[in-house]
């Protein structure tokens, strides 16, 4: 593998919000990124927003702002997207700004003084949701298939670029490397569209009818056709054409699309860097498309949209990002939804991965006083140190071939056998019997170990939750030179007593995501009104930048009636029914008092005890002791009731240790 990785996404439209489909690509160059920086690659991803066009001038216009005021606050939704779903990108480049103008207009004039550019009177049919003409073969029914509409006929004058020119050298370049586009089958529908002649490309629009754009440098009465302006993002923010970042990553370039911009990148771009006399990119990797849960194209209409930050929020931003990797095939079409997610969430992540973690940690914490020994490997061990051993060079190979799927299955498999040698192994049996302790602390140093190799291939898709998994253990973060070892993990290494339950199992909320709800927080709904009823964007799917805090509605009280009410954090250490009472749990519960205390909560209709044992919960601790069936309860957990009637508890940073104070 080359060690100089430049990972791209498209830039994405700013006239909605970000989306699934704009999550899934993104999380997919995470992941590509992520796994590479941890194989020893210098690594650099990019993102960003495309903020020109006709299509994006209407929805400003919609919206009832001036375009730059409408695509900073959209560009923003994006960046607040990506941070909530822990992508690391370098770089996110925006097309308004002036480091993109400037490297655009010194592309366009390096090919118009290379005779490439013409001046014509052009009719055609052109679908403003695709931002191109299109021609009748690509039309279904008389429509744009992409965005069922009619396409407008236009005729006005237009710069052309002769790419029908580049034609047979792009033919050329695709059959002799073969990697160029890949999934194969992208590869062959490029080579078939080649076959024939693919005529010239328009790439101006008048300014009198599009005044939102970059004007070209000979002739500002005209402002450049919008992929001719977004495609040189790739190079503009690597400071085209000055050496540093540029000399560095493009000669390593892969771009990151879906299938609907296929001709773009692989027609129109490479075609426009080799009139430009600049090389073209390694390698276009086309991901298929999600569908909603129903396998239909999602759709407002359907009321088939799957919302990923109402997702992310509700069972974490890892999850998603695992979920959408693992239960896809790169390069086809997929049906996603909440339920798969759940499935997927409870089979791998909270069962196989999260309970293994727990049971480990809770045998080393209460047999070996919460010390890793060294262990002293027989026979029985050999399956699992050799398998992990071997791992990371079957896991490697299946993500350069963008089969992510399959290289987080093999991680997956690999953690189900973890879990067999630990259930044959019957570590709480070897505990019963001192003189096997030896033998006791080989097989938890092994599943330890297995672990933290588990954690690190596993990273690149859920890069907090991974690093959690280390931090209950004790461990470090470790790159994938560091596992290919066996015994990385050091002995003597001290166990944390307290760890916060990595994957709490998951229940499917009584109704789905809805449709464009917003992020989470209450603070973070859309407030009526907050956006003109014309705007074709979407109420918040992102929580808003900035938003103002709502009015205090009923009574008021002061600071000082509310300082009487002692909030604390407590750690749920158990956790039963209380019989004869549907409603009731009795939990046991460590308020960092030394001693601990009972509490009686009426949760027991939305929560199954086991699922309560090490949640940090916040309870009202200076509430008055009350016996209820004879049980005295000595505080109150709170919990927020949904509109439903469901009560979800109030959880917190599990990292506050038991007893801190919440005000
Ligand atoms: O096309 N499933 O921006 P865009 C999977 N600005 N991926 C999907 C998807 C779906 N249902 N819907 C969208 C543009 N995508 C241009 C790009 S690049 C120089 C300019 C993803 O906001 C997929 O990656 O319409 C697709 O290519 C991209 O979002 C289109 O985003």
């Amino acid at each position: 593998m080359s060690a100089i990785s430049y990972v791209t996404t498209p830039i994405y439209y700013v006239n909605g919000e970000p989306h699934i489909g704009h999550t899934y690509t993104t999380v997919v160059g995470d992941f590509l990124t992520r796994f590479r920086r941890l194989d020893g690659a210098e690594a650099y991803y990019l993102t960003g927003t495309d903020e020109h066009g006709e299509k994006i001038f209407q929805a400003a216009r919609a919206a009832g702002l001036e375009p730059q005021a409408f695509v900073d606050r959209i560009s923003e939704r994006f960046r607040v997207a990506w941070r909530l779903l822990g992508i690391g990108h370098d770089d996110f480049i925006r097309t308004t700004e002036e480091r993109h103008r400037a490297v655009v207009r010194q592309i366009l004039q390096t090919v118009y003084d290379r005779g490439e550019i013409y001046y014509d009177e052009y009719e055609g049919l052109y679908c403003v949701g695709c931002e191109r003409f299109m021609t009748e073969k690509e039309l279904v029914d008389g429509q744009c298939s992409d965005h069922q509409r009619v396409p407008e006929k236009r005729r006005e004058g237009n710069y052309f670029f002769r790419m029908e020119n580049h034609r047979d050298w792009l033919r050329g370049h695709i059959q002799s490397h073969p990697g160029f586009i890949r999934p194969e089958g992208y590869r062959n529908e490029v080579l078939s569209l080649l076959s024939e002649p693919i005529g010239d490309l328009s790439i101006s629009r008048p300014r009198e009818r599009v005044p939102w754009g970059i004007g070209l440098p000979w002739d500002d009465a005209h402002v450049t056709y919008v992929w001719f302006d977004a495609l040189i993002n790739y190079v503009s923010a690597l400071g085209f054409p000055q050496g540093g970042l540029f000399d560095r990553y493009w000669p390593a370039a892969e771009h990151l699309i879906g299938k609907d911009i296929l001709k773009a990148h692989a027609v129109f771009w490479p075609t426009m860097l080799h009139a430009a006399g600049v090389p073209v990119y390694q390698h276009l990797n086309v991901g298929g498309y999600l569908m909603g849960p129903d396998g239909r194209k999602m759709s407002k209409s359907l009321g088939n949209q799957v919302e990923p930050f109402a997702l992310a929020e509700r069972y974490g931003a890892d999850a998603l990002r695992y979920y959408l990797l693992k239960d896809t095939v790169y390069g086809q079409d997929s049906s996603v939804g909440e339920k798969f997610l759940v499935d997927r969430y409870n089979a791998d992540l909270a069962n196989d991965l999260g309970n293994l973690l727990a049971r480990a940690r809770a045998l080393i914490n209460r047999h070996l006083d919460g010390t890793l020994p060294a262990p002293v490997q027989e026979t029985a061990d050999q399956p699992v140190i050799a398998a992990g051993e071997a791992l990371a060079a079957r896991v490697r190979p299946l993500v350069h071939d963008l089969r992510f799927s399959a290289a987080l299955e093999e991680v997956m498999q690999y953690v189900r056998s973890l879990n067999r040698y630990f259930s044959d192994q019957e570590p709480w049996q070897l505990a019963r019997d001192p003189a096997r302790r030896e033998r006791l602390g080989t097989v938890l140093y092994n599943v330890v170990e297995g672990l933290r190799v588990a954690s690190v291939l596993l990273e690149p898709a859920m890069p907090e939750k991974c690093r959690q998994l280390r931090a209950g253990l004790g461990l470090p973060d470790a790159t994938m030179a560091q596992i290919t070892q066996w015994g990385g993990a050091p002995a003597g290494t001290r166990i944390p007593a307290e760890a916060p339950l990595l994957f709490p199992k998951a229940e499917m909320a009584a109704e789905a995501v809805p449709a464009s709800s917003p992020a989470g927080s209450a603070a973070a709904a859309p407030r009526p009104g907050a956006e003109p009823a014309s705007a074709p964007v979407p109420t918040a799917t992102v929580p808003p930048v900035a938003e103002p805090a709502s009015a205090p509605a009923g009574d008021e009280i002061s600071i000082e009636e509310f300082g009487r009410v002692q909030l604390r954090v407590a750690l749920v250490l158990a956790a039963t029914r209380v019989p004869k009472a549907d409603k009731l749990l009795q939990l046991t519960v460590d308020v960092g008092e030394g001693a601990q205390r009972t509490v009686v909560s009426g949760i027991a209709a939305h929560y199954a005890p086991e699922e309560l044992v090490g949640r940090k919960v916040v309870l009202v601790a200076n509430l008055k002791p009350a016996r209820l069936r004879g049980i005295l309860s000595a505080g109150m957990v709170l919990a927020a009731i949904g509109p439903d009637g469901t009560l979800k508890l109030v959880e917190i940073d599990p990292q506050l240790p038991p007893g801190s104070v919440v005000r």
